[in-house]
């Protein structure tokens, strides 16, 4: 497949003025006319017009009404060219497409009997033949045409100017958007759909019409991601002054999405996952999630819309200014500390992941075969942290100053990454050359510390190394400018006062941000009559893999308190990290049985400690998962690792048993059901407590969970305890989830979660049930958040069993990436990356991975994304 590469950007040749497009939507095919208003650019070279065009079925072609002879255009696979076109001309075509056979769900698509779209990034060229480049901006008008009976409702982008009964039972809508934008941001629905309807006024007196569309049955699931919106609405005009500029904003829900959600200008698409709650179907983390990607989608309208990418390789332009938009405002809803230690997780788990193996790349990746392999944790979740590091690096004040005029400057346009610096740069006349290298340098930078106290001088001398190991194509590293937030504690614990050497005056503050910028560098602090204890890099200021010289005393110390939370939090990982890998080690066996008496000394003042936020204890007294700890060795030692956490958890649970099962019974939820930051930290601490209290192993915390399952008034509790009632032996695991199933009643998102449990299970037998599940009347192929349920969830999240030592998952994974291949290459694209970090592991794994990698790369017809990805994880 061909590489396309960002240095070969050029401008597009000719402006669209305007967009009229006509759908006649049908059960067997749906044509499309389409009305371009063309302008060649002035400084363009003269030449043919060409257009992309995914495999359309070409019906008419009219220049300025004249209907082209065959021999005055081209057409293949891909594109349209028109040899010869003026300056200034119209263009329509008619094509026919079908969307009821569209199961890669790129384009215009069927989910049950709705019809939708997908566009970004490259969906528009399954629609009609266009410019499917993010820089051409238009202003789009949309008719639909449809069965009146069927598809009641008709939706496009912007305001509807017009509705037709056109009296032979169809029905027609015309929308009009004001606002010029790029193909990836057309949205068109049409079908039988309930609406929940609300208001809301903005900060300038504008009334908004607000409308979120579900299939019926799900009506009375809409009030979270309504109450959410409005939330998002008015946060983004209180933080940065921005106003929705539309009199209407509509969300769709639909089952069959390969994202999470699309924020189309005025009519975002979801994946009902994002959308429908009810305590009794959805978990405080769905609760969560389905706020955040509201809110993200909302404010792309910004960060994306209003302001677009110039190509896709500024993909991180939108998203990780988007995504950190997202997690700021989800952080003023719950709780701060909590929120920081889920996104860092995210990040340390997944994209520390990617950086590690063959598809490490930078946030601006610097080319690509299928863009489609660049919605990434790197391109998101890192692209994020980068624009918090120049938050840290500017301040919150000069950063929302920088973003203002970001936006201001770049209304209506295409932007880069460069802009972004530029306008970040002019409001706070600081130089971020060197932060730059951020975008271009793939890769986790690994931040040393050593330290020297001298005495005699009453100074500290802390030494910095920086060192960013190579990624495929970047052999070389330079070093980046590193924001770390730092503090210092004396031995009561108490904060002290940082002052530099240099520094004579001293600033009087307990927190500072030092700007490394070197390879290596020491930095001398004063006045400090005893040695401190360091707290570096507070809140994850940056997203390092940070090395540190702690013994484990020091680790409990932080535990116990640092006033950062995320330090604390981070403290206790590392020494749990050393706990379970040291006793993976005979050698260090002894100094791990030392450690676990600290860890638990810890863990039982964590307990016994009643003003802790009751979330914040949760996260503390969470073990470091399996595929962090895979991330910390040479290779990945699999039982070992699982093993090793198990025993820490049941030691923990014998050593505190009563201090768990105290904490379990204060934690029981009183009162109706409520998303509140209170109640949502009490059930993770309860189920928390449930979890340790589980490993005991006995009949008495078997009927614990069996009555946790059985008197759970809500998703979170009940599918807490099913999940430690599928890993254990002996009956209960089947019999509730039986009962699990019957109270689905087909609910796909509950549905899926019954999947997802089983496909998580430690147990022997989890391979063996996958395969039956495989065939499960309720297994839905085509239904890619079934299909993550259960094959990317056994891939992804379930390394015990998906790691099996004869290789049986991978031939299972493969499998089922070669089935999915022709049906949807997103997903199997998506599906491959599970094989990743296959040179990670010992040499009969490897085999057994790279045979499997061999198998699909040798298949006669791959589609582009597995391709890509396949072939470089062999290179
Ligand atoms: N733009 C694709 C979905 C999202 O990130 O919002
Ligand atoms: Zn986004």
């Amino acid at each position: 497949a061909e590489t396309i590469y960002l240095k070969d950007y050029t401008a597009p040749a000719f402006w669209v003025d305007s967009v009229d497009l006509h759908f006649e939507l049908g059960e067997e095919q749906t044509r499309v006319a389409s009305r371009l208003a063309l302008r060649r650019r002035p400084d363009s070279p003269s030449g043919a017009l060409v257009l992309d065009g995914d495999k359309l079925e070409l019906e008419q072609i009219l220049l300025d009404g004249r209907p082209l002879a065959a021999n005055e255009y081209l057409l293949d696979d891909e594109s349209l060219t028109v040899l010869a076109v003026p300056e200034s001309f119209v263009l329509e075509t008619t094509v026919v497409i079908r969307p009821q056979d569209n199961t890669a769900l790129e384009g215009l698509y069927r989910s049950g009997n709705i019809f939708c779209t997908q566009c970004e990034a490259e969906g528009f060229r399954k629609i009609t033949y266009f410019f499917d480049r993010p820089d051409v901006m238009s202003r789009f008008t949309t008719t639909i045409v449809a069965d009146k009976q069927s598809y009641p409702v008709l939706l496009s982008n912007g305001n509807c100017i017009d509705r037709q009964d056109l009296g032979d039972g169809r029905h027609s809508a015309t929308w009009q958007d004001p606002f010029a934008k790029p193909c990836y941001l057309f949205a068109l629905v049409s079908g039988d759909l309930g609406c929940v309807e609300d208001r809301f006024t903005t900060c300038s007196g504008r009334e908004v019409a607000l409308e979120i569309y579900v299939e019926k049955h799900n009506l009375d699931k809409c009030a979270h991601a309504m109450h959410a919106l409005k939330k998002a609405m008015r946060w983004d005009e209180e933080t940065y002054g921005l106003e929705y500029d539309l009199d209407i904003y509509m969300i769709v829900a639909v089952d069959d999405f390969n994202m999470g959600a699309m924020e189309n200008k005025g009519l975002n698409i979801f994946n009902s996952k994002y959308v429908l709650a009810r305590p009794e179907t959805a978990t405080d983390a769905d609760f969560q999630a389905i706020e955040g990607v509201i809110a993200h989608e909302y404010f792309h309208n910004w960060t994306g819309n209003r302001v677009t990418c110039r190509d896709w390789f500024q993909l991180s332009l939108k998203e990780g200014l988007t995504v950190f938009r997202d997690q700021h405002f989800s952080s003023d809803q719950v709780s701060r500390a909590v929120k920081r230690i889920e996104d860092v997780c995210v990040l340390r788990t997944h994209q520390f992941a990617e950086d590690t193996g063959p598809l490490a790349h930078a946030v601006r990746p610097e080319h690509y075969q299928e863009i489609n392999n660049f919605y990434t944790v790197t391109v998101y979740n890192k692209g994020a942290e980068l624009v918090r590091m120049l938050q840290t690096i500017l301040g919150p004040d000069t950063f929302i100053r920088g973003v203002r005029r970001y936006l201001q400057h770049h209304d209506g346009q295409a932007a880069t990454v460069e802009d972004f610096l530029m306008a970040l740069r002019e409001a706070g006349n600081l130089d971020l050359q060197q932060f730059q290298r951020w975008y271009s340098q793939a890769g986790t930078p690994q931040v040393s510390i050593t330290s020297q106290y001298l005495a005699a001088e009453q100074a500290l001398e802390i030494t910095f190394e920086q060192f960013c190991p190579a990624t495929p194509g970047q052999a070389n590293k330079q070093p980046l400018h590193i924001p770390c937030k730092i503090g210092m504690l004396d031995t009561g614990g108490q904060p002290l006062t940082l002052q530099l050497s240099g520094d004579e005056a001293g600033t009087g503050t307990e927190e500072m941000v030092l700007h490394l910028r070197q390879d290596k560098e020491t930095l001398r602090f004063i006045n400090l009559p005893e040695p401190p204890v360091l707290s570096l890099f507070r809140q994850f200021s940056a997203p390092i893999r940070f090395v540190g010289e702690e013994s484990s005393q020091t680790l409990a110390f932080l535990l116990k308190h640092d006033s950062d939370s995320f330090n604390r939090w981070d403290a206790g990982q590392r020494l749990a990290e050393r706990i379970i890998l040291n006793g993976a080690n005979q050698s260090s066996r002894e100094t791990a049985a030392n450690d676990l008496d600290l860890l638990a000394a810890s863990f039982a003042s964590i307990l016994q400690d009643d003003s802790l936020d009751k979330g914040l204890a949760a996260k503390l007294l969470e073990l470091p998962n399996e595929l962090y700890l895979a991330l910390q060795m040479q290779e990945v030692d699999v039982e070992g690792i699982h093993t090793g956490r198990e025993q820490v958890r049941k030691h923990l649970a014998v050593n505190l048993r009563e201090l768990f099962r105290a904490v379990f019974n204060a934690s029981q939820s009183t009162g109706d059901y409520s998303v509140e930051p209170e109640a949502v930290g009490r059930r993770s601490l309860k189920n928390r407590c449930l979890w340790y209290l589980d490993a005991l192993d006995t009949e008495e915390s078997s009927q614990l969970v069996a009555d946790s399952y059985r008197s759970a008034t809500n998703m979170t509790d009940r599918i807490a305890a099913l999940m430690l009632s599928v890993d254990n032996s002996g009956a209960l695991g089947q019999e509730l989830l039986g009962d699990f199933y019957r109270r689905a009643e087909n609910d796909p998102l509950v549905l899926d979660k019954w999947f997802a449990v089983q496909a998580r299970s430690s147990k022997p037998e989890t391979l063996a049930s996958i395969k039956n599940l495989l065939s499960h009347s309720s297994y839905q192929p085509q239904n890619p958040n079934r299909v993550r349920a259960l094959i990317g969830t056994f891939s992804r999240a379930n390394p015990l069993r998906f790691h099996v030592s004869d290789g049986s998952g991978y031939a299972l994974l493969a499998e089922q990436i070669i089935a999915l291949d022709p049906v949807n290459p997103q997903l199997a694209g998506y599906l491959a990356g599970g094989f990743s970090a296959w040179r990670r592991y010992d040499e009969g794994r490897r085999k057994a991975m790279q045979q499997q990698l061999q198998r699909i790369v040798s298949l006669p017809k791959l589609s582009r994304d597995l391709s890509e990805v396949v072939t470089k994880m062999l290179e």
